[in-house]
């Protein structure tokens, strides 16, 4: 028997970087599809790279039936900044995209009668506290709670989640293979590998690697903003925990997750004790702010914890000097080198 095949689609962008090799560690076979070209490094981890948007239906199509993967992982999406500014594509990627994907997934499923495990990456952007007051008093959001978004992207995200769950157990239910789908609403996410771009908790891994390469950084929300994060390598550990769990363990299709909840002005501390010569100040930018205020302080993961075993490694602390600090020296001497 050969080995499971793997399909990621946005393979090139931020959880990609981790996810192909650790996919590949796993022992599968994969296949990445992304609008840009895949990096050389990342394109030595897969079976297969394809070219193309998510909207480019007869591609996407043609990748799915041709190559019948046991697991899809659907990273593609218009994030929140960007989707904000331009809806329609935000919906054409994120709603006809991800519609079009799961169909055909279960296409594949009904054709190779099994089904098709589709892990899609939500988003703290489908909560939507009504002002900041609530944000303040809520605490950390369990998953049934104020799960109404106030932006673009959020609607998008709660959209897939919905439609996912519904796709897999209309399946279930008619006893027809279909999708297996489970999904994670992710917090800021923060990366040594890439600089994130079109999202709004961008402020957080910008300021970061703002101050290790000594560039001066003027952050986009106000110093009290608080939002959950996590390190990429406990975002990708987490999805890779889903996808494994016995299905009979969970709960629900949608878990929550998060490692720290810092305020902005936390994360400007942390980084001038280490960075005591940072220069980072505040200029809130009203449209990026009225998004995060509607995001939550922080949110309960303790289901997820329960039913598949959540257990990220690092706090802020840790993220910091076990993880992040060493990965971004490195990688910008070595830019520096490269450059002078
Ligand atoms: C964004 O800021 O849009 C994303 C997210 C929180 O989903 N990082």
């Amino acid at each position: 028997m050969g080995k499971p095949l793997a399909l990621v689609t946005g393979a090139e962008g931020e959880m990609g970087h981790l996810l192909l090799p650790a996919l590949d560690d796993r022992g599968f076979d994969v296949v990445a599809l992304d609008l840009a070209t895949v990096d050389e490094a990342l394109a030595r981890y897969c079976v297969e790279t394809v070219r193309a948007s998510i909207l480019d239906l007869e591609v996407v199509r043609d990748v799915v039936m041709r190559r019948r993967p046991v697991a899809i992982y659907h990273l593609a999406a218009v994030l929140s900044s960007k989707a904000e500014q331009n809806p329609t594509l935000a919906h054409d990627v994120n709603v006809q995209g991800s519609f079009h994907l799961f169909r055909t997934a279960e296409e594949s499923a009904r054709r190779e009668r099994r089904p098709v495990r589709v892990l899609y990456p939500s988003s703290i952007a489908i909560y939507g506290l009504p002002d900041l007051e609530t944000k303040r008093s809520a605490g950390a959001l369990g998953e049934g709670d104020f799960a109404e978004p106030r932006a673009m992207y959020g609607c998008n995200k709660r959209y897939g989640e919905m439609l996912g769950a519904y796709m897999s157990e209309r399946s279930r239910r008619s006893g027809e293979p279909g999708i297996d789908f489970r999904s994670i609403r992710f917090p800021g996410l923060i990366s040594a590998e890439t600089v994130p771009s079109g999202g709004t908790s961008d402020y957080g891994p910008e300021m970061i690697h703002a101050a290790v390469r000594a560039d001066p950084y003027t952050c986009f929300v106000r110093e009290d903003t608080r939002l959950p994060f996590m390190t990429m390598p406990d975002a990708v550990d987490a999805f890779l925990r889903l996808s494994e769990a016995p299905a009979e363990r969970l709960t629900t299709r949608v878990y929550n997750v998060r490692a720290f909840a810092p305020t902005a002005g936390e994360f400007r501390d942390a980084i001038l004790a280490r960075f005591p010569g940072a220069e980072i100040r505040f200029g809130s930018v009203r449209e990026r702010q009225a998004i995060v205020d509607s995001w939550p302080a922080d949110v309960d993961d303790s289901r997820a914890r329960r039913d598949w075993g959540l257990a990220p490694q690092h706090d802020l602390e840790r993220a910091l000097d076990d993880y992040l600090l060493p990965a971004l020296r490195r990688r910008y001497a070595v830019a520096g080198r490269r450059s002078s």
